[in-house]
């Protein structure tokens, strides 16, 4: 129905113009050529800050990998009508910042999680998909050890629909090699040798809301692309990479009425699990949840400038993610002592697509044209004002409700041909309606495909060249 409207809109406001050019003669002309100007000008401008472009430069930067999270509302199949799991709550979640603190973690801690994860022997029967809950106490997490490993990561939590970092590898994480050592080791790819005596680890403290799910995820790098905006791997407690060891030996420095958790982290196929292991405690912990349904997303992020004027590139006028959903049912099967173990996973059913827009960076009205579907900044914001994008100091919300400026289904999308398109209504009488189309290779770019872990510019600060041209 949407698209019905705006094509009737659309043709209307073409023979508006028509008749128009017709009684004022020039004027269709002028304005056509004003947008053609701008167009030239803005390609010029492109390559004076970032140099003559390859005529190979494709700008679809965009990987699509598969990323698991919670199952959220919209296509969550049996839980249609009620907010997933995986959804931004109504009610804002909030994380606290971290308590930074520090804490020793003895042999006997490592000795127990040695026995548990045997390093190079098949673990993952021990574990299953889970997630947690959160509680009114405030939890503990402590980064304990890393086994030998060429990857790099950062360890990440997922707290109603909000995503946190919490650590990443080798940081304010040291060993002492011997009880009489007496000067701590930093850590090397080696990992925490087998003889340690203790490690010294970096603890963050949370509150949250409670009783929102929470999962861990690590985002995996290869050695030498460390650093890159997208990781080569994403690896969650939803996909059965990590493993929880409820009951686990507690170390001297936690609270002795506290409950520690002991979670292995697998970044290869090995299925050790001693990869990254970290700790939970709190009073009590946050309980642990087997999961037997998932979503995946496949997301290309587009990014566009609006043509306000063309000497800008912050590609933050529009920002939208579109996806791929899919869901997945984990059937889960009950072990000899009591617990959960995953049997076997149907195959993904796609369920639709559907559109976030994330950021509006410019003062134009536009409508969005994606696939059979449309969306103008007006049906839902104010058309001359900028969201989400810094300006004039106000945050920038990357993850959660508040930067899902508007979230709709989508049909038609093609990630292939990127069947995406642009209209912004200028404001001036001489401003013509510019139609911004995905870009061919070679030409300069008024939209560009990335993947959603690439976070956009703030108002006016061009984005890096690194995007596009290699940089050794
Ligand atoms: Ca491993
Ligand atoms: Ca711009
Ligand atoms: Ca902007």
């Amino acid at each position: 129905m949407k698209l019905k409207n705006f094509v009737l809109v659309g043709s209307m406001a073409v023979l508006g113009v028509a008749f128009t050019s017709c009684s004022k003669g020039e004027e269709l002309y002028d304005s056509g050529a004003i947008v053609a100007q701008q167009k030239s000008e803005y390609a010029t401008n492109f390559e004076k800050k970032y140099g003559p472009i390859d005529p190979n430069q494709n700008w679809d930067l965009a990987t699509m990998h598969p990323i698991s999270s919670l199952p959220s509302a919209s296509f969550a199949g049996t839980r249609a009508g009620t907010r997933g799991e995986g959804d931004s709550e109504v009610t804002p979640v909030s994380v606290s910042e971290p308590t930074i603190a520090s804490m020793d973690i003895e042999k006997a801690v490592l000795d127990w999680m040695h026995t548990e994860l045997k390093a190079g022997s098949n673990n993952s029967k021990k574990g299953k998909p889970f997630y947690l809950k959160t509680q009114q106490q405030s939890f503990t997490i402590v980064p304990i050890y890393q086994g030998v490993a060429s990857y790099y990561w950062e360890l990440w939590m997922n707290v109603g629909g909000v995503n946190v970092p919490v650590w990443s590898k080798y940081k304010d994480i040291t060993y002492y090699a011997s009880s009489t050592s007496t000067t701590p080791e930093t850590l090397t790819d080696q990992g925490v040798p087998d003889g340690a005596f203790k490690v010294h680890a970096p603890t963050y403290t949370y509150t949250a809301t409670a009783d929102k799910a929470l999962y861990f995820f690590l985002k995996v790098w290869k050695k030498d692309e460390k650093g890159k905006d997208t990781p080569d791997m994403i690896v969650t407690s939803l996909d059965k990479k990590m493993l929880a060891l409820e009951g686990a030996k507690r170390p001297e420095g936690v609270p002795a009425d506290n409950d520690v958790t002991i979670i292995g982290c697998e970044d290869g196929s090995d299925n050790d699990y001693e990869d990254l292991v970290f700790l939970v405690y709190g009073k009590p912990t946050p309980p642990i949840v087997p999961t037997d349904e998932i979503e995946i997303t496949e997301t290309k992020r587009y990014m566009m400038e609006d043509l306000g004027t063309t000497d800008d590139f912050d590609f933050n006028d529009v920002v939208v993610d579109v996806e791929n959903v899919y869901t997945q049912k984990i059937h889960l099967k009950q072990i000899a002592n009591g617990g959960w173990d995953e049997d076997y996973r149907e195959d993904p059913v796609f369920k639709g697509q559907r559109a976030i827009v994330r950021a509006a960076g410019g003062i134009y009205d536009f409508t969005l044209t994606i696939g059979n579907t449309t969306w103008s900044k007006s049906d839902d914001l104010t058309a001359d004002q900028m969201y989400n994008t810094g300006w004039g100091n106000s945050t920038i919300y990357r993850t959660g409700m508040e930067s899902e400026l508007a979230k709709f289904d989508v049909t038609g999308w093609n990630p292939d041909k990127n069947n995406v398109s642009v209209t912004v209504v200028g404001k001036g009488p001489n401003d013509g309606v510019k139609t911004i189309t995905f870009p061919k290779q070679g030409e300069a770019p008024l939209m560009i495909a990335v993947d959603k872990d690439v976070n956009w510019m703030t108002e006016r600060s061009s984005v890096p060249s690194s995007w596009w041209y290699k940089v050794d």
